[in-house]
């Protein structure tokens, strides 16, 4: 027995990897927890089919009946879309999962650690998690940044959501070796928008000078991830200073209603999403299509 034992892979991804084709990941928490029935399944759906005529082969992951699900049917997709029961599955959470064998929808951290083990390299999400706001006492800091520094898995995000400390996360980023990469300006983005209030560490343009960087980093031996972040499309962002006062308002509602742990990042999100009236689930969905398309032209190019 071993991590391989734990694995399901599609036939479809597995022609891919033993054929040297580029594949690309996808997380499943954005599906179960990040986005309303039905636009969640609709959205999976397109970015998949964009990856697939961007030349890449997609490989959307999840946990299902004890397995590591790399690269899901329609039927797993929607079943995953339409639970309410799905688990939110970051990295301490995978070994209950697959011992009880009960549906799972896996973060970023999560994703990233069943990529590699499969042979992925390039993995696309929306936002990541980060140094929460307030850290410095509540040490909420997410296991995606830590699982950044230890498992090599390239991540095309939009940036980092404000509903985080986003100068915070980028000490932890650089404290753990990580490079971040800003596609087309010299800002870091934030999701939902194109500004930050934060210079990104790296500007980089081309694909394929971003696949060049990842490529070089594990030659050298360094373990861990490169983040790129590619902004929401102009047409589509919401101003940095607009989406301010709803994360405030996110922020305390939480605190009024005890809101921790876990549960604290997918509150947050629903609560922007209620308050902007669907404007940010439309912001969510072309920052995660633009990221597809960016994914697999960098996995086409490494
Ligand atoms: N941030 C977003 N959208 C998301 C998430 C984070 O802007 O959907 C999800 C991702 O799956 C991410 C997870 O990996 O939340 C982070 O959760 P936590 O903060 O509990 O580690
Ligand atoms: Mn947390």
């Amino acid at each position: 027995m071993n991590e391989q034992t734990f694995l399901n892979i599609s036939t479809e991804v597995r022609d891919a990897l033993v054929s040297g084709k580029p594949v690309v990941a996808l997380e499943s928490t954005i599906i179960a927890h990040g986005m309303p029935y039905p636009k969640n399944i609709q959205t999976a759906l397109e970015v998949e089919s964009m990856i697939k005529n961007n030349g890449a082969v997609p490989a959307t992951i999840a946990i299902l009946d004890g397995k590591c699900c790399v690269g899901l049917n329609e039927e797993q997709l929607t079943a995953l879309g339409k639970s309410k029961e799905v688990w939110k599955v970051s990295l301490r959470d995978i070994p209950y999962v697959i011992s009880n064998k009960l549906p799972g929808a896996t973060t970023v951290a999560a994703t990233m650690r069943i990529a590699h083990m499969a042979g992925i390299r390039i993995f696309v999400t929306g936002g990541i998690g980060g140094v929460h706001r307030g850290a410095e006492t509540s040490m909420d800091v997410s296991a995606d940044l830590t699982e950044m520094s230890q498992t090599s898995v390239a991540v095309i995000s939009a940036g980092v959501k404000s509903i985080l400390d986003i100068g915070l996360t980028l000490e932890y980023l650089e404290t753990k070796g990580i490079p971040v990469v800003t596609v087309g300006q010299d800002t870091f983005p934030s999701f939902y928008s194109r500004e930050s209030g934060f210079t990104s560490p790296l500007r980089i343009d081309d694909p394929g000078k971003i696949a060049d960087l990842i490529r070089v980093k594990w030659q050298l031996g360094l373990i861990g991830a490169v983040l790129v972040a590619n902004p929401v499309p102009a047409k589509s962002e919401i101003p940095f200073s607009k989406m301010e006062i709803f994360i405030h308002d996110a922020l305390s509602s939480a605190k009024k209603n005890n809101i921790s742990g876990k549960k604290l990042t997918p509150f947050l999100l629903q609560y922007i999403s209620e308050k902007t009236g669907g404007e940010s689930l439309e912001a969510n969905i072309a920052l995660v299509k633009n990221n597809a398309l960016l994914g697999a032209r960098i996995a086409t190019a490494l």
